[in-house]
């Protein structure tokens, strides 16, 4: 039975991939090129930096570290004016039920993600407190799909990684949370990823029940 649960935040808790593509794709317009939702895909877990990489080289683009750091910063000035509107509503199916359930099981639970706006993502959707840890992007050093992040988080509960559950909804993550022992559940389309314990659609399919071999 699972002593401590790992969540990651974009594309488990909260939806923030429709921002984050809005602001890239306002960068890319910009720049001169389109980006598509099909190319924002590739950017699910994948920090900030390296997102930015990745989309200049769509744009075929190359500039100075300088700039890199500009554009970087001027993508997140408009994605952290979006999640400022966020609100309780944008919490994902299934996801308070499923926190009731372990807080009244007593299973503690942190946050794993690559953001270095969760802070602010969980405070501004009211669960910034409900967390028994936070682990993020500013106290990370090596990126999904190193094991790190989730790692951290069990180190901070107090828990063996081999008996914590992690969820996750990008590739890399899933990764992440294998390369650390522990059990992975995929979120989101079964067919696109791969490597996980088990998968769900979303926190609505899940019961603690269902991680108890
Ligand atoms: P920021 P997660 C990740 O969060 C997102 O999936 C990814 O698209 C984003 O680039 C990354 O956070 C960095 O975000 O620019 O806010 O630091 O899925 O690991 O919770
Ligand atoms: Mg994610």
């Amino acid at each position: 039975e699972p002593k401590a649960i790992l969540f990651d935040l974009d594309g488990v808790i909260v939806d923030t991939a429709k921002h984050h593509f809005i602001a890239w794709r306002a960068l890319a317009a910009e720049l001169g090129f389109e980006f598509t939702e099909a190319d924002n895909e590739r950017l699910k877990g994948v920090s900030r930096m390296d997102s930015l990489n990745i989309l200049l080289e769509i744009g075929g683009i190359n500039i100075s570290e300088e700039k890199k750091k500009a554009l970087a910063a001027k993508k997140n000035e408009q994605y952290v004016k979006a999640i400022q509107q966020m609100d309780r509503s944008e919490i994902l199916p299934g996801v308070e039920r499923f926190l009731t359930e372990l807080k009244e099981k007593g299973v503690p639970f942190a946050l794993g993600s690559a953001s270095k706006n969760a802070p602010l993502i969980l405070k501004q959707i009211d669960l910034y407190d409900t967390f028994d840890a936070i682990v993020d992007g500013n106290v990370i050093s090596k990126a999904k799909p190193d094991p790190e992040v989730f790692l951290k988080g069990a180190e901070l509960l107090k828990i063996d990684p081999k008996d914590c559950v992690v969820f996750e909804d990008a590739q890399a993550g899933i990764e992440a949370g294998k390369h650390a022992g522990m059990y992975v559940v995929g979120v989101g389309d079964a067919d696109i990823l791969t490597g996980a314990d088990d998968y769900i659609q979303d926190l609505s399919d899940m019961h603690f029940s269902r991680l108890v071999k």
